[in-house]
């Protein structure tokens, strides 16, 4: 059973654990740190400050020293996460505790759902998905983050949705996605875009077609890892350099719409759905270097239609959507810490929502797009995750 888990288990749990840590000595006199996770503020981040969280959340303890600093993961409600998480931190498990908050910026012109997206230098641009209506889109814009700004640029070849894009050697790489959604039509072309000329050029199609599935690079190489299509646990590599593709070993389980980040040369691949509506928490780490793959600490929250981005060495997960009848969108941000593998609870999105883009660049994560309500919705949205408390 995890620290998480543990916490979660009820009120009779939760006071055996306050009791437990209580009994390892009393709670330091204020010195106001402001430190993430120390209630009270004695400069020093412990097992005292999980409990007072702790008693605070059931109702024993009616205020706290310092509750800015109580609401460790910085989501604005202090609960029996914020514990967990100075739990997981005051055992080793964790290095470091998340903070940061989400601002917005400047809209995308184009609202969509079910894009994806790619980053160079300063510049994220997104691509393609549905509009409004639902019909798909070669639409591309591009959002430069310095000036927090968008411009359009040369459309898709071809409109499509639910597609994976990557940034290798200066070029965008457009993969795969549905060129018809309702006739389950699932392309398997390569397309490189040129950002100096503004200019698509088709390259060698993929050997199995593949939609919704996720898409990353790692060094200099583009890897697209479960969605739909024939073979789907079999994943691809693209090398741009000889424009060739050649298959990896098989993932264990069929899923789609799922994410991938990389970090440190190892790719985590992360959540997403079977059969429609089964949402799951299966995540895995493929390692390029042995073509093997291992399975990982599972995802907190079960879903599909999700993004992921990685920064400082941590994957974040966002967003996601529950098709099974009456289900929402999610707004949960959880971060996944491949040192210690283990999952933490971070503030969620403002705009809950799937078929959203993310992409980190020095230093914060910005969220674009994607459909508010399941199915088709559209949001223009950017919002960004600044690292700190406001
Ligand atoms: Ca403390
Ligand atoms: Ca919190």
């Amino acid at each position: 059973m995890t620290l998480l888990q543990t916490a979660r288990t009820g009120p009779f749990a939760i006071a055996l654990l306050i009791a437990t840590l209580l009994s390892s000595g009393a709670p330091g006199a204020g010195a106001g740190s402001g430190l993430p996770g120390d209630a009270d503020c004695d400069g020093d981040v412990s097992s005292i400050d999980a409990a007072l969280i702790l008693q605070h959340s059931a109702g024993l303890l009616s205020t706290l020293s310092c509750p800015e600093a109580s609401d460790a993961n910085n989501d604005g409600s202090v609960n029996s996460l914020d514990a967990a998480l100075v739990l997981q931190l005051d055992a080793g498990l964790i290095d470091t505790l998340f903070s940061g908050h989400w601002r917005q910026g400047a809209s995308m012109p184009t609202p969509r759902t079910e894009v994806t997206s790619a980053a160079l230098d300063s510049v994220i641009y997104v691509i393609g998905g549905f509009r409004a209506t639902g019909g798909n889109s070669d639409v591309v814009e591009a959002y430069d983050t310095a000036s927090d700004s968008w411009s359009a640029k040369a459309p898709l070849p071809a409109r499509l949705d639910h597609a994976g894009a990557a940034a290798v050697g200066g070029k965008i790489y457009i993969i795969g996605g549905y060129t018809s959604l309702a006739q389950g039509v699932v392309s398997s072309a390569t397309y490189e875009y040129d950002p100096a000329a503004d200019v698509w050029a088709e390259r060698a199609p993929m050997p199995l077609g593949r939609a919704a599935a996720a898409t990353v690079a790692l060094n200099g190489t583009i890897y697209v890892l479960g969605g739909v299509g024939p073979q789907p646990t079999t994943p691809l590599a693209y090398d741009p350099a000889t424009n060739t593709w050649r298959e990896l070993a098989p993932m264990a389980l069929d899923r789609e719409h799922l994410t991938a980040s990389a970090v440190d040369g190892k790719i985590y691949v992360i959540g997403g759905r079977r059969f429609v509506t089964q949402n799951v928490d299966t995540a895995d780490v493929y390692d390029p270097g042995t073509n093997t793959w291992q399975p990982i600490a599972p995802l907190p929250t079960a879903r599909g239609g999700l993004a992921s981005a990685s920064l400082d060495g941590l994957v974040h997960v966002v967003g996601g959507e529950d098709l099974s009848p009456g289900g929402s969108t999610f707004p949960q941000h959880e971060i996944y810490d491949p040192r210690s593998d283990a999952w933490l609870a971070a503030p969620p999105l403002p705009t809950p929502r799937h078929g959203l883009t993310a992409q980190a660049i020095e230093g914060r994560l910005y969220v674009i797009g994607g459909g508010p309500r399941p199915n088709l919705s559209v949001s223009g949205a950017v919002e960004i995750l600044e690292p700190g408390t406001p």
